[in-house]
């Protein structure tokens, strides 16, 4: 640590030092950082301590939810594939089914309730990729309001996307049902259209752009990030939004989760996917988990769902990497090459890239260049 901090932050150091739980820590780590004078021989400090308090906010979490799941923790399932895709649906809707044909995972299926008492995982393979489908305990019908399990929510909270398997025969009020449980425990399926997304940097202090209307001042605004340890970033507002939703983006109680509809049973209901639409004006697939129709969809669907894409790293004259890095739709030329090594990223020149976000293969662009699904990327330092 530098020597030039003022007395007041080498005060609060040594209280998050000397802190012995992880909300104390907490506490004195923001304490900390907002006492750290802002000027720019601090600013490699200050990102190390924001990610720092970042990671402890993570196990804090985490110790949080080994409570929910009565100390075991033994619900979680680790992520493996390009995406872990949690199975939500109502007792008998056929996820077990499901999970059966596309993936390689053997599970039970039975006309009884409640055949499924663990997370099963499996793998199922789209092209080549693979997504990991997470089969859960299901909800019933005369189950009491937010008494789904603790222990699925947190699955869903933890996954990359949803599956929500609903029977033929009573889609909507199926629907409605997981909805509702999920809206209580903080998920929504739906992007939206009025919120406050933060971006922390590494410095230009704190910057809003608004691209909606907001009801509070911006002091007030850049006054609750501060005292969250946040000093740079910048922070989107889209439609109305008021303090609360400052709060919520930088607490994150609320996570958004791609969510697709699947309307299994269709070999009996054929109708279900149209009556779905007109019911509740949302987007559904169907399939049938028993003979097997539409289930060749499903994988495109989910891709399409989880709003991410494929990208092929390629050294200067070698081949193009067999496996694809994972990233999010729209992911930039210079995020490739902060993903890959610092050293790229450090030393990034431009790079050159095939496929379809470019006009001719091996065309020559810059980090902003924005990549499409399938591109090779070749990234050249200086
Ligand atoms: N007709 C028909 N029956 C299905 C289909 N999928 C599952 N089932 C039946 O529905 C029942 C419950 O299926 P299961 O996969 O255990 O549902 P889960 O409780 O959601 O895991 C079983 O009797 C399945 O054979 C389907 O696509 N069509
Ligand atoms: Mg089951």
């Amino acid at each position: 640590m530098p020597a030039n901090l003022p007395p007041q932050a080498k005060a609060a150091e040594r209280r998050y030092i000397e802190a012995k739980t992880l909300p104390e820590k907490i506490k004195y780590l923001q304490e900390f950082i907002s006492s750290i004078p802002e000027h720019k021989g601090n600013e490699k400090m200050r990102g190390y301590l924001r990610r720092r308090l970042a990671q402890l906010k993570a196990e804090l979490e985490e110790q949080k939810k080994r409570k929910v799941g009565g100390g075991g923790g033994g619900f979680a399932v680790k992520k493996e594939g390009a995406a872990q895709v949690v199975m939500l649906g109502m007792t008998g809707s056929g996820k077990s089914s499901l999970l059966m044909r596309v993936t390689n995972a053997k599970t039970e299926v039975s006309d009884h309730q409640f055949t499924t008492r663990e997370p099963v995982p499996g793998m199922m393979k789209y092209e080549d990729i693979q997504f990991q489908l997470v089969d859960t305990p299901a909800i019933y019908e005369e189950m009491e309001e937010g008494a789904w399990g603790a222990q699925v929510l947190s699955l869903a909270r933890n996954a990359d996307g949803l599956l929500l398997v609903l029977d033929g025969g009573d889609a909507p009020n199926q629907f409605m049902k997981i909805l509702k449980e999920l809206t209580n425990a903080g998920i929504t399926i739906d992007r939206r259209t009025n919120r406050v997304e933060i971006e922390v940097t590494n410095g230009g202090g704190i910057q809003i752009m608004c691209m909606g209307r907001m009801s509070c001042g911006i002091e007030d605004v850049k006054k609750i990030l501060r005292e969250n340890g946040v000093r740079n970033a910048v922070v989107r507002v889209w439609g109305d939004v008021t303090l609360r939703d400052f709060e919520e983006a930088l607490e994150q109680t609320r996570v958004y989760k791609p969510s697709l509809i699947v309307i299994n049973k269709v070999d009996l209901y054929p109708a279900a996917v149209e009556e779905f639409k007109k019911t509740t004006g949302r987007e559904a697939i169907g399939i049938s988990a028993l003979t097997g129709e539409g289930v060749a969809d499903l994988g495109k669907a989910l891709f399409r769902t989880l709003g991410i894409m494929r990208i092929y790293t390629k050294e200067p004259n070698g081949e193009r990497a067999e496996k694809p890095i994972i990233v999010p739709a729209g992911t930039k030329v210079i995020d490739i090459a902060k993903i890959v090594h610092s050293h790229l990223y450090k030393n990034f020149k431009y790079a050159r890239v095939w496929g379809e976000s470019v006009n001719y293969d091996g065309e020559r662009v810059g980090g902003e260049h924005e990549l499409a699904d399938k591109d090779i990327v070749e990234i050249r330092v200086k």
